[in-house]
């Protein structure tokens, strides 16, 4: 018998605080649905038998769980009138902070990830670290990037479980400590299946020494605390790059050696002290090399607690693990200093040596020449590649989208390709359709319904069948009218959070993604700034113009200089644009303060211009290209990493891509770029550039524009100029961006060409992508 959410939910608020639905605060009323669910989703909760997955993953980005969670039990509608019955907003959840254990792409796909492996009934479980503090919340003073401390628990954690009788220890040089996990239910579509999130909390053995307490070493006690606290303390901001820091070394140790431990003890339990078949009851995919330091502490275990032979430990790990690259960005690239290695990890790192001195005889083996093994070792010049060791010790190495598995297979691991053919494999990304459509957009979901049925939902791929729609004026016009309600309550949204009134009957133009400047939000701003004075001036015409809101999302790492320069600058154009009376009626710039996933959840739905403008070749895939092209909105973007499968799905006339292919900037990389003949040439490149140092606009003294008008124009010791060639694309991108403009105005063909993308999407679920690496790779 279905059980009565409401129900239960009054009993936990009774027990918990004596109170009633309506009488409950939001967090009281958060913690009584979320545990009341629990409940409900407990009996559908246990382990199956046979073989599992395990998703090692520093990060998992999974933004608010209570709509998502209640969405997939088939609840979502029952507490949604629950409380509107009891005089409740329905939307008082969006006061409940976001679970922001991840910084961007990587850590949000391993949560599409989980959503998509529970509702295929892939035996999927994600190991990670149970921050203390998630990624920082950012807000601007003057145009400047703040930070301070994300302390998401401060609502409760009501969906997660402590297992203490689960806990283990993680033993650094010389320091122990408790490993404690918490496991949060990932319920499948349907709940047909729920697998396990398990984040690993670091603590002390004890809360206190008493012995250091009692001889008055009350200091001394308080900093063993927090020293193992400490581990799992914050997620590292940085995105894309590599810090090298020792506190991370340690952090990606802890939760890899404690999922693996739990994985060992699970093993024996049921299969007894012979790990000769360990690979038959786990796949362990590694999220980038974050957790790669498992492959050597796999080893140790395996030779120390199961007395296996090396040898045979290595051809078990090799069957077990795989690896997922994300990125050809050589500062992404992880080295671990050996000394600090070998310091930190004093246990392991024999391991790593033995891998190594393995990895040189195979060289040996196979003819590769002595002069080459260098590209090869694991241990050379002083510090540990931990790539290299991925590819070395896996059977697989995957990219996340074609061209990016190409260009791993061509240059970037090419003479591991060379070595190793049959490992690589690529696994184009994914979204899940549950939070991203069903969730984030109810209303294009209603109307999918009415068209196609509901079948999308675990089947995105019948979304095919909304083709016919894009010919159909009675469709469109219901589509055109969810557009617009989305950027209404977009717009609510966006006064009340920034205290700025949108114009939501704009054309909406959105770039929203981490600040890097390979993403090229400059080359963005650039573009806004040279059609401001092209409006102004009369070279663009006004009363053919699409009024247009150019909206902004994104965190810069708060040690990136640069990426807070390009922040402060585009703050900078927002008010001389939206300063400009002159202007008003044309064009509004719009930086959001605090981008998130439920920031992304009421934005994306709203868009009509999806911006996804990296550099040819550096955006391994990207993810939110995909969330704009299922809820209709056309891609403005270069041919790089996913854009070029999503152009060939909708069909190019159906987005606008400009802008150098990755073969021609490596060719210009090898022949050599000038950006400044560029800007020789083309006056109005040559303005908004100046934009940057003539007084436009202001940095607050800092000096930031004029390092990045050096680093446009000059380059840096580590840098040429310009090194993501927005000059080369600069006078394309204006063009393809008035060319979306211009067809904006014809609102139902633009509104077809919405359509063709939702209908074509397809195969950007998660679910499909899922599907391939449990075939591929895991074979389950
Ligand atoms: I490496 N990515 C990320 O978010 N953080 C990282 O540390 C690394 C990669 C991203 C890539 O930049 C995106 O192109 C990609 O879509 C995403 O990972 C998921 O694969």
């Amino acid at each position: 018998m279905k059980r009565d959410i409401q129900i239960l939910t009054g009993q936990v608020l009774a027990a918990d605080c004596r109170k009633t639905i309506a009488q409950a605060t939001p967090r009281e009323l958060y913690n009584a649905v979320s545990k009341a669910a629990l409940d409900l989703a407990a009996d559908a909760w246990k382990r199956a038998p046979g073989k599992r997955v395990a998703y090692l993953s520093a990060e998992f980005l999974v933004g608010r769980l209570v709509y998502a969670n209640l969405l997939n039990m088939g609840r979502l509608g029952e507490v949604q009138q629950m409380l509107l019955d009891a005089g409740v907003d329905a939307n008082v959840f969006e006061e409940i902070e976001d679970a922001a254990l991840g910084n961007g792409g990587l850590g949000r796909l391993a949560a599409c990830f989980l959503d998509s492996a529970a509702t295929q009934g892939v035996p999927l479980d994600g190991y990670g670290i149970r921050y203390q503090y998630g990624l920082f919340r950012q807000y601007f003073e003057d145009g400047f990037q703040k930070e301070t401390a994300d302390d998401w628990q401060r609502f409760g954690d009501p969906w997660s479980v402590r297992r203490e009788e689960d806990a283990v220890t993680v033993q650094f040089g010389g320091q122990a400590v408790r490993a404690v996990p918490y496991d949060t239910p990932v319920i499948g579509y349907g709940m047909k299946t729920v697998n396990t999130l398990r984040l690993w909390q670091a603590e002390p053995f004890q809360a206190f020494d008493f012995n250091l307490f009692n001889a008055q070493k009350y200091a001394a006690a308080v900093r063993e605390r927090d020293a193992a606290e400490d581990i799992s303390r914050v997620l590292y901001p940085n995105d894309d790059t590599d810090a090298g820091k020792r506190l991370r070394l340690k952090q990606q140790y802890f939760f890899s050696s404690a999922s693996l431990q739990d994985m060992v003890r699970a093993y024996r339990a049921a299969h007894g002290g012979d790990f000769t078949h360990f690979a038959d009851a786990y796949a362990v995919q590694l999220n980038d090399t974050h957790p790669t330091v498992a492959i050597p502490e796999l080893l140790r275990l395996l030779v120390e607690e199961a007395g296996m032979r090396f040898a045979d430990a290595v051809q078990v790990a090799h069957d077990t693990f795989a690896y997922t690259n994300h990125t050809i960005m050589p500062e992404a690239l992880e080295k671990w200093d050996q000394k600090l290695f070998r310091g930190v990890l004093p246990r392991v790192y024999p391991y790593v040596k033995k891998l190594d001195a393995l990895l040189r005889r195979t060289l040996e083996q196979r003819g590769v020449p002595m002069g080459e093994v260098s590209r090869y070792a694991i241990l050379e010049d002083g510090m540990v590649h931990m790539a290299r060791m991925a590819i070395f010790a896996t059977h697989s190495t995957n990219g996340v989208a074609r061209l990016h598995t190409e260009i791993l297979k061509d240059t970037a691991l090419h003479e591991w390709y060379e070595l190793y053919p049959e490992r690589f494999n690529n696994k184009t990304n994914g979204v899940t359709q549950r939070r991203w459509l069903a969730l984030a957009n109810p209303e294009l979901a209603a109307l999918l319904h009415d068209a196609v049925g509901d079948g999308w939902l675990t089947d995105l791929s019948q979304l095919k069948r909304l083709e016919p729609c894009a010919d159909d004026p009675a469709f469109l016009a219901r589509f055109m009218d969810v557009k617009r309600e989305k950027k209404r309550q977009l717009a609510a949204y966006v006064e009340k959070h920034e205290g700025v009134r949108l114009h939501a009957d704009f054309l909406l133009d959105v770039q929203v993604k981490r600040l890097h400047e390979y993403k090229r939000q400059l080359l963005n701003a650039f573009s806004i700034l040279d059609t401001y004075y092209g409006l102004k001036e009369g070279r663009i015409s006004r009363a053919d113009f699409a009024p247009t809101v150019y909206l902004f999302g994104a965190k810069a790492a708060p040690g990136y200089v640069r990426a807070k320069g390009i922040i402060k600058y585009i703050n900078e154009l927002a008010e001389l644009v939206n300063g400009d009376a002159d202007v008003n009626g044309l064009m509004q710039v719009v930086f959001v303060q605090n981008y998130n996933v439920s920031y992304a959840e009421k934005i994306i739905p709203a868009a009509d211009v999806s911006e996804q403008i990296s550099t040819a070749g550096t955006e391994a895939s990207g993810t939110s290209n995909m969330k704009f092209m299922l809820n209709g909105a056309v891609t403005l973007g270069t041919l790089d990493g996913a854009n070029i499968e999503i152009a060939e799905q909708a069909g190019a006339e159906n987005e606008y891509i400009f802008g150098a292919r990755a073969d021609e900037i490596a060719r210009l990389q090898e022949d050599g770029y000038d950006p400044n003949a560029v800007l020789a040439a083309e006056p109005r490149a040559k303005r908004v550039v100046e934009s940057l140092v003539d007084g436009t606009f202001s940095d607050g003294g800092t000096g930031m524009f004029r390092e990045l008008y050096a680093s446009l124009t000059e380059g840096a010791s580590w840098h040429k100029p310009d090194h993501y060639f927005l000059m080369r694309d600069f006078i394309e991108y204006c063009d393809a961006r008035l060319a979306v403009n211009r067809d904006y105005r014809d609102a139902r063909a633009f509104a077809a060409k919405c359509v063709r993308n939702v209908a074509n999407a397809g195969v950007f679920s998660s679910d499909r992508t899922i599907l391939e690496y449990a075939r591929d790779i895991w074979h389950v």
